[in-house]
């Protein structure tokens, strides 16, 4: 039942904290996002991601489900999420939910039951280790936001184990009375009428049995990737998951799989295999990590980033690709790829260009079609998320500077995503009337969609470019990928071909001028400008090119 609708798709990530806000209590809701979806419409984009909007402590901004048969009243009603589907079906959007079932939060009646007793209904829910002789936890496993992954709680005399905060539980996977009551939620989901889900961390439910000691290699607060990580029978559950659920509806499924390579992708996207559409790889979200991860003072080289891309475009052609720049984990595409100072907007259009004539969905986060930067907060304490806040004290502790921790808090939180986003250039953005939950950009002013709309030169307006050369040309779905040239410094540039078309994607990553010269091999039939982030680039393909900064440029041949 799945004639892949969604290999046509262009995703859009909403927030729903950040979004828009209807009631004015600071915190964005449905009702703000259904007043929003002509703005959405109008971009041209095919389906929206809702992050969690289930019931939830926010201890990690909903990733912690304490019902997963309730909205969250900050969010409004269920009668609101079906006013939501209603209106954006009839726009022609699709809707998908995140499925966060790799714990659940610790206010779950579930886990409030299990941690009672060992003998409960829901005793097993849950991952339960006894202490090790001497009193410690069962192995050495770190927790992705500090800490051991392990809790101890005396009712049980037991540890229970939480890869994320203690307040976030492992669902016990192994347990298949666990995985029916899964898809039970599932199946009530997709019965109300959403159109997929993005599955969270779902490369983790499987885990080795034994719980080995994962070696010294690994940074400690990703280590459990060595018992957890693409697990023994995690296949075995997503096709059950998909032959008891997902296969009886049209459904986009997107796994969020933090620690896989390309051929372990292939594993979870080979239609044949009947588990998941696709997956978001992180191999490119990788590149700058240092000493503490993501939280480093370190620039991607963009000779990795050609390799890493150019591997997942040539690797999946079998499975099927997303394509994302960022996300509400990861620090905003222009300052992290880019340049988010003077050449702001023309390297956000740049980098749209390289993403989203590539083989696969791409997937455009709230704000990054406006080419929102990082946002210069002035103080540590505006960060609000729990990975940022735990980062701060475990850089403190390591006795790193002041400055080195707001450089990379600066740099790599999660917060800077999640700014509300600026509707207008107003003190409030337009995003609310009441106190934001999370303070505004200093950037609203002169980055907003008011802005964006008035500026035909705009980001937006390059967004949606792109997305309507999606529609119109065939060979951007389904052309093959071949990279240009592997050396350039500075220029990334790969073709696309099927047996009508050629596209040609050349874009450079200076702030310089550069001289890029074309292969001879592109030239059996002549080549004109489809798009460009600058005006008078030329109109049909030369045999060099002085590109300007940042210059994207796409050529059609047929
Ligand atoms: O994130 C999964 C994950 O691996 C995170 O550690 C992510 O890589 C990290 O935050 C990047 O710095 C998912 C959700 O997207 C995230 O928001 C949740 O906090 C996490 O799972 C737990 O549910
Ligand atoms: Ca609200």
């Amino acid at each position: 039942m799945n004639n892949g609708w969604w290999k046509k798709s262009v995703v859009y990530q909403v927030y729903p904290q950040s979004f828009k806000d209807s009631n004015e209590d600071g915190i964005g809701d449905l009702k703000g996002i259904i007043s929003k979806l002509p703005y959405l419409a109008n971009l041209g984009i095919d389906v929206i991601w809702l992050n969690p909007i289930y019931s939830s402590p926010l201890i990690d901004n909903g990733y912690d489900i304490a019902d997963y048969y309730q909205i969250n009243p900050i969010y409004g009603t269920l009668d609101d999420l079906k006013e939501l589907l209603e209106k954006a079906h009839q726009l022609g959007i699709k809707i998908i939910m995140d499925l966060v079932v790799n714990h659940t939060s610790d206010q779950h009646q579930w886990f409030k039951d299990s941690r009672q007793s060992r003998s409960g209904k829901y005793a097993d829910f849950y991952i339960w280790k006894d202490p090790k002789s001497n009193g410690n936890p069962p192995n050495n496993w770190g927790s992705t936001f500090g800490g051991s992954a392990w809790e101890y709680v005396p009712e049980r005399k037991q540890y229970y184990l939480h890869l994320f905060a203690k307040q976030q539980p492992d669902l016990n996977w192994e347990n298949p009375e666990v995985r029916t009551t899964i898809y039970k939620m599932m199946r009530y989901w997709l019965e109300l009428g959403i159109d997929g889900f993005r599955m969270d961390v779902i490369s983790l439910i499987s885990k080795k049995q034994h719980y080995p000691d994962a070696p010294g290699t690994l940074p400690y607060t990703k280590n459990y990737y060595f018992g957890a990580s693409n697990g023994p029978r995690v296949h075995e559950f997503l096709h059950e998951m998909n032959q008891q659920v997902l296969s009886h509806y049209p459904s986009l499924t997107v796994g969020e799989t933090a620690n896989t390579n390309s051929d372990q992708a292939l594993l979870y996207t080979e239609p044949k295999r009947q588990e998941l559409n696709m997956i978001f790889h992180f191999d490119h979200m990788h590149l700058d990590y240092g000493r503490f991860g993501k939280f480093s003072d370190v620039r991607f080289k963009m000779s990795d980033l050609r390799q890493v891309l150019s591997e997942w475009q040539t690797k999946l052609d079998k499975g099927w690709n997303s394509l994302y720049w960022s996300n509400h984990d990861q620090p905003r595409a222009v300052t992290r790829f880019g340049d988010d100072q003077k050449y702001r907007i023309e390297s956000a259009k740049m980098l749209g260009t390289l993403l989203h004539m590539m083989k696969g969905t791409p997937y455009i986060f709230q704000g990054e079609e406006l080419g929102m930067r990082n946002v210069p907060f002035k103080s540590l304490t505006q960060y609000q998320d729990i990975e940022t806040l735990n980062m701060i004290k475990t850089l403190r502790k390591a006795g790193m500077s002041e400055n080195y921790i707001k450089r990379v808090v600066f740099l790599k939180s999660r917060d800077n995503a999640r700014t509300p986003m600026p509707w207008n250039g107003t003190a409030k953005a337009g995003f609310t009337s009441g106190k934001p939950w999370l303070d505004f950009s200093p950037d609203n002013k002169e980055i907003n969609v008011v802005q964006a709309l008035a500026d035909k030169n705009s980001v937006y307006y390059h967004y949606q470019k792109l997305i309507t050369l999606r529609k119109k040309y065939p060979v951007v779905i389904d052309g093959s990928y071949t990279l240009l040239d592997s050396s350039d410094s500075a220029v990334y540039s790969y073709t696309r071909t099927n047996n009508e078309e050629k596209i040609i994607v050349i874009c450079s990553f200076s702030k310089f001028n550069v001289n890029f010269n074309i292969p001879s091999t592109l030239f059996e039939k002549d080549s004109y400008l489809l798009l460009s982030n600058y005006s008078n680039s030329p109109e049909k393909l030369p045999s060099k090119i002085v590109l300007r900064p940042y210059e994207a440029l796409i050529y059609y041949q047929n």
